[in-house]
């Protein structure tokens, strides 16, 4: 089985595209000698980027670490297992397992089918409330790495534009003696800070800040900051050289407005999976590269990782490229009420410090998002939504919380607790499907009803509906891709008009095509992408691209060389 890759989609056998249970990956590895030999002063470090979903790990046949949960790092160090076997092969060996229950994130549940006449003995299915395959297996790439055993073991950075300054946090492990000395440099490799000590602030004059794309002409400029940790241990001098990018920028969310750099910042982007064909959820390096190249081509600034952390590599272009991100835990298809005990909400927090810890020196991440559409009307959805929404602001108090609400404004218990209100609506598709005309009337009430509500600014974070490409229809009926298109251009005329007074945003519902479970309502998946899974553009790509383009050019402080290629667009 290739890795990184789902396993679901690789061979000809259908049992393994919807197998439930444990799969076993092994490899055996040759380290390098000196690995093996300098057993006091190297640390080895076995790390996944990503597994789905309970993992086990064993290095040589001796258990290293476990791991709950799909879609972030683990990593253990497995020195004292690999070392002093010079010539011996490493094995490695994993046994991963897909099977959700109510307390996992996502949850899910296994339904035994018990009725004798209609279903073999044992013949069970994973129920899941969420609207995406539940793809499996290694699904980011798997690295040895080493330290010394003293070491550089987290690193925090924050930004203030008033004074400009970066405050740094750095935390060593193996030693409590030792120096820490560091410098950030610009993009040209001048130092222009330098500072010393686990915990400080360096003075940045004339800073170039880090901007959106499209909001400058120089968007998602780093600093690079070299923090180098100097130790003695076991009778040798031990050093530890960390490199981190550093954007400088800010966010401030007020009751109107999501500002970035003390500047209205407006979301026209997307909603994403991690999904393609045949290697499902795994990490892709040239569709990575083909998705930020349609990014940019399309007008878009920004993207929610809809509806779980994506891998590393992509969040390290999104702060390359100043593509913004709303960057949401795997808290997906929470309906249960067994979903919101205590079990599933001490879990919830776990990841939140997982993703957080991960995350959280990303300029580009601007937002975190805690859950998709929960049932948010049940009581229980309140504590636990408080609690979940406290614990975040704890661990990062400068970048404002959320979470995705389909429910109906009057019966939201989440709510109160969230900085922007970020609504899914499906006007004229599951409601009222076909009539296009109700779109006008109902997404103003919704706007007015969640206003008057809160005073909080709101994102519009799904709309959208399927379409077959090369199915055309006029007058436009559903599916088609005429129909996609006119019910762009209904939403957009509200929001044209809510983006004046307190909408800070609009997400398509979706960026791509995307796998999910078979199901009457899905053709080979959900069709609701602008472009196909294989990245070409449906007509309805077009239309939101040359509004994506307007408004970054209807921006004042947009620089001659994006207005122009806007006017070139047209
Ligand atoms: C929304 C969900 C999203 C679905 C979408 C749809 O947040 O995951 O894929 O509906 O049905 O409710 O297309």
């Amino acid at each position: 089985m290739p890795v990184p890759a789902s396993f679901n989609d690789i061979t000809q056998d259908p049992s393994l595209e919807n197998y439930i249970g444990w799969v076993w990956y092994e490899k055996e590895v040759l380290l390098p000698l000196r690995w093996l030999q300098d057993d006091l002063n190297t640390r080895v470090v076995l790390r996944f980027g990503s597994a789905h979903y309970y993992s086990i790990v064993w290095v040589n046949g001796v258990q290293v670490m476990e791991h709950e949960g799909g879609h972030l790092p683990f990593e253990a160090d497995i020195s004292s297992v690999i070392q002093g076997s010079p010539g011996v092969p490493c094995r490695i060996t994993v046994a991963l397992n897909n099977t959700l229950t109510p307390h996992t994130l996502p949850p899910g549940s296994i339904q035994y089918m018990n009725d004798k006449t209609r279903y073999p003995k044992n013949y069970f299915v994973q129920n899941i409330r969420f609207d995406f395959f539940n793809y499996a297996g290694i699904h980011r790439p798997v690295v040895l790495y080493t330290t010394p055993s003293v070491y550089i073991d987290d690193i925090t950075v924050t930004t203030t534009s008033s004074e400009t300054m970066v405050q740094y946090q750095v935390s060593v492990v193996g030693s409590t003696v030792y120096s820490l000395s560091l410098s950030l440099r610009d993009q040209e490799g001048k130092v222009v800070a330098t500072g010393d000590g686990p915990a400080g602030e360096l003075k940045v004059l004339n800073p170039n800040l880090w901007w959106p794309y499209l909001m400058h002409e120089n968007p998602g400029y780093r600093y690079s900051l070299e923090v180098k940790m100097q130790a003695q241990a076991n009778g040798a001098l031990l050093e530890d050289v960390y490199t981190l990018p550093v954007g400088i920028r800010t966010v401030h969310v007020t009751s109107t407005q999501f500002l970035i750099n003390g500047r209205p910042f407006y979301f026209h982007g997307v909603n994403k999976h991690e999904d393609a064909d045949i290697r499902g959820k795994g990490f892709d390096w040239p569709l990575v590269m083909k998705d930020f190249n349609l990014l940019r081509w399309l007008g878009a600034n920004s993207f929610r990782t809809s509806h779980y952390p994506y891998a590393e590599e992509i969040m390290d272009l999104c702060d390359a490229y100043g593509i913004v991100v709303i960057d949401e835990c795997p808290g997906v298809g929470i309906k249960m009420s067994e979903s919101f005990g205590n079990k599933s909400l001490q879990h919830h927090l776990v990841v939140m410090e997982e993703l957080i810890r991960r995350d959280k020196n990303r300029p580009s991440v601007v937002m975190w998002s805690v859950a998709n559409e929960p049932a948010s009307e049940l009581p229980p959805a309140g504590y636990y939504f408080k609690t979940v929404i406290a614990h975040t602001k704890a661990l990062d108090p400068s970048r404002p919380v959320t979470f995705v609400t389909d429910v109906n404004y009057a019966l939201d218990h989440g709510a109160p607790y969230v900085d922007v209100i970020c609504v899914n609506s499906y006007f004229s598709w599951y409601h009222d499907p076909g009539h296009l005309e109700v779109i006008p009337l109902q997404l103003t009430t919704q706007f007015e009803n969640w206003y008057k509500t809160y005073q909080k600014p709101i994102i519009q974070s799904e709309y959208g509906a399927d379409s077959v490409p090369g199915l055309h229809s006029d007058p436009p009926l559903m599916f088609s891709e005429e129909y996609q298109k006119a019910m762009l251009r209904e939403y957009h005329s509200v929001f044209d008009k809510k983006r004046k007074e307190y909408v800070i945003g609009e997400l398509i519902w979706n960026f791509a095509d995307f796998m999910t479970n078979q199901g009457t309502t899905r053709v080979l998946g959900n069709k609701k992408g602008i472009f196909t899974r294989q990245r070409q553009p449906k007509s309805a790509a077009f239309v939101l691209r040359e509004r994506y383009w307007k408004i970054a050019n209807e921006s004042s402080c947009l620089p001659p060389i994006i207005k122009s290629h806007a006017l070139f667009l047209k």
